[in-house]
């Protein structure tokens, strides 16, 4: 790799959620940073993701600096509703949670006060710079090549944070012989839509229904967010906006109010976790090192948990030298990685339809969710590991 042009003490890669928290915590710890992102701060900032932040979610963004805003502008939600069978059952998440709620609060509003707060101070930031390189992670001095306003540039840093997703660069960075891939593809994808309209009801509904699992989430009191269960290979051009609707109205039972359709996408539905997620001077985290099923609202405090673990550990590398927490990263992340994913499993299991089904094992789903939510400990399950297990 070339003469480094750059030098940092933490090398961000991807300005998501994951890169763009840890570098607001970093610099309120008094540690440099530099953020490379692929895509122009109008991508990044337009696209339509995660809805829900967990309870602890929010208090990191408050601790960072950046909670005004989604204090101000985020829905706060205490329940969600399970409707299956014809019949609609809430779990009052924050009596059975010690008090704790979550917030529907978009991704994209998430990465612009994080973009607005970095850019605010000043720090660097680069978009439209994409990373190809990663060197010398074995060693104290590991680098990042990139592009960058038609030039090549190489970054060297203490640290590297591979916050570069799931189709970034950072996890084929790491020693092959190394890792170890933990994945379960689903046999369907989400269908997924934004639109003007006034959301079906004032908190989330989840239904599982004979045709497939629909979802009615929210952007504010103007903004419905739907989904529905479709084949994993579905084509949006056979999917016309009456279509769309019809299908909600159906599996969501309720005369959904329509409005202009702002977004659509399908998005594919996985279970992924590589590990570990540390080898050398490269962290990963977020996206890069796991993926959920969206199914339990996981993903993004996934990527805020990760950060949470991440930053503590280089605040006391950088502030006394010691390792004890970047040795342990890993470790510590995945415990909480894998309770996460498992939850996310277990409610996509539970309320979509699997084809391959027989008719017991529909049977035993439908037994499920009658258990449930007619029994305290069962929503309790669903309440503690919905507003978000403790941070580690
Ligand atoms: P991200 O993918 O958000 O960010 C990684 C960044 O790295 C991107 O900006 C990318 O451009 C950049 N990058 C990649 N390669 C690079 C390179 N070589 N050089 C420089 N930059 C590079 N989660 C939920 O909880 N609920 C949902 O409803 C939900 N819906 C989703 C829908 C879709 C279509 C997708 C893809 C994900 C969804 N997720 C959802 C999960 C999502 O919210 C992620 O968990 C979250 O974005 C994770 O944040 P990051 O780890 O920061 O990764
Ligand atoms: C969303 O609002 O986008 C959303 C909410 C909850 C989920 C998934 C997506 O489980």
């Amino acid at each position: 790799m070339p003469a480094p042009t750059l030098r940092t003490q933490v090398g961000i890669i991807g300005a998501g959620p994951a890169g763009l928290l840890l570098g607001q915590v970093l610099a309120r710890a008094g540690i440099e940073s530099v953020v490379i992102e692929a895509q122009s701060r109008a991508y990044v900032e337009s696209r339509v993701r995660a809805g829900l932040m967990e309870h602890d979610a929010c208090q990191q963004m408050r601790d960072a600096g950046v909670g005004e805003r989604m204090d101000r502008e985020g829905l706060v939600h205490h329940g969600i509703v399970l409707r299956f069978g014809g019949t609609s059952h809430r779990i009052p998440l924050t009596d059975l949670a010690g008090g704790r709620h979550v917030t529907v609060y978009g991704q994209q509003e998430v990465v612009k006060d994080l973009i607005a707060a970095r850019l605010a101070d000043g720090l660097p930031l680069f978009f439209d710079a994409q990373a190809h390189a990663i060197g010398a992670i074995d060693t104290a001095r590991p680098t990042v090549g990139f592009h960058h306003d038609g030039a090549d540039h190489v970054l060297e840093c203490d640290i590297i944070a591979g916050a570069d997703g799931f189709h970034g660069i950072s996890r084929d960075a790491m020693p092959a012989d190394m890792m170890r891939v933990f994945e379960r593809v689903y046999p369907f994808a989400w269908l997924g839509i934004l639109a003007e309209a006034p959301p079906v009801s004032h908190e989330l509904v989840y239904a599982s229904h004979d045709r497939g699992f629909a979802l009615a989430s929210m952007r504010s009191p103007k903004i419905t967010r739907l989904y529905l269960q479709c084949a994993p290979d579905e084509n949006l051009a056979d999917w016309p906006d009456t279509r769309i609707w019809d299908e909600l109205d159906t599996r969501l039972a309720g005369k959904l109010t329509r409005g202009p359709i702002l977004q659509r996408g399908i998005t594919p539905l996985r279970s992924f976790v590589a590990e570990p997620m540390r080898a050398g001077r490269l962290f990963l985290l977020g996206d890069a090192a796991h993926i959920v099923p969206p199914t339990g609202a996981k993903g993004l405090n996934l990527a805020f948990a990760d950060v949470h673990v991440l930053s503590a550990a280089l605040v006391a590398f950088f502030r006394t030298g010691t390792t004890s927490g970047l040795d342990s990263y890993s470790e510590t992340a995945l415990r909480r990685v894998w309770k996460a994913e498992r939850f996310s499993w277990w409610m996509t299991t539970l309320l979509h339809r699997f084809d391959a089904y027989s008719p017991f094992e529909r049977r035993m789903q439908q037994a499920e969710l009658d258990y449930l939510t007619t029994s305290r400990a069962g929503m309790t399950t669903i309440a503690e590991n919905y507003v978000g297990l403790p941070l580690l």
